[in-house]
């Protein structure tokens, strides 16, 4: 089992855009079992490939209280797109920093299963959400990026000071 480094904010490669992938592989599938090993350790409720440095358009959730609810995304796409709703967000390249963001407030995704499966998903609440903040990363760009240029000085501010305090692993190395 591998532990993957979670890139943080403000790192540059955190605004590389995904690209798509042709096969479900074994490659692929070993590196939806590193990133739930991750998320799950983190803990977080959602990850991108994005985040771990792999800049192929893979995303995980699971939103679920017993942690035993996996959904996997490959190539994901909206398809539709409803309301409007505002709700608090986190994410483990922005460690301690929870702001409100507005979103559509029901989809609908299209995607491949961690099998290589077609399938579409409709979602609201927390899914919905996290299912948008994580086709964001796939696309380079990280939550902060819709708050106030106030709000981001700060949170840069913030997050340069607890670097001081603890530096990060070194890019790309697996932490285990
Ligand atoms: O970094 C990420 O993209 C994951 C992020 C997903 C997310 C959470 C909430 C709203 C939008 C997107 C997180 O998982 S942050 C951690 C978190 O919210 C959480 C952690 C443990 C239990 C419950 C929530
Ligand atoms: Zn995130």
């Amino acid at each position: 089992m591998a532990l993957l480094h979670i890139l943080r904010y403000p790192d540059r490669r955190l605004h590389k855009v995904a690209a798509r992938v042709e096969r479900v592989d074994g490659g692929i599938r070993k590196l939806i079992k590193d990133m739930a090993n991750t998320m799950y350790a983190a803990p977080g409720v959602g990850l991108a490939a994005t985040q771990v440095d792999v800049h192929k358009r893979v995303i995980i959730i699971d939103v679920s209280e017993t942690r035993d609810q996996l959904n996997v995304f490959i190539n994901p796409e909206l398809t539709a797109a409803s309301g409007e709703a505002e709700r608090e967000e986190g994410c483990l390249s922005v460690p301690g920093v929870f702001e409100k963001v507005r979103r559509a407030e029901r989809i609908t995704v299209r995607a491949l299963d961690g099998d290589g499966s077609p399938f579409t998903l409709q979602a609201e609440g927390l899914l919905a959400v996290c299912i948008q903040h994580e086709m964001d990363h796939l696309e380079g760009k990280v939550f902060v990026e819709y708050l106030s240029r106030l709000k981001q000085q700060r949170i840069l501010a913030r997050l340069k000071k607890q670097g001081r305090r603890a530096p990060q692993p070194e890019a790309g190395r697996p932490v285990l």
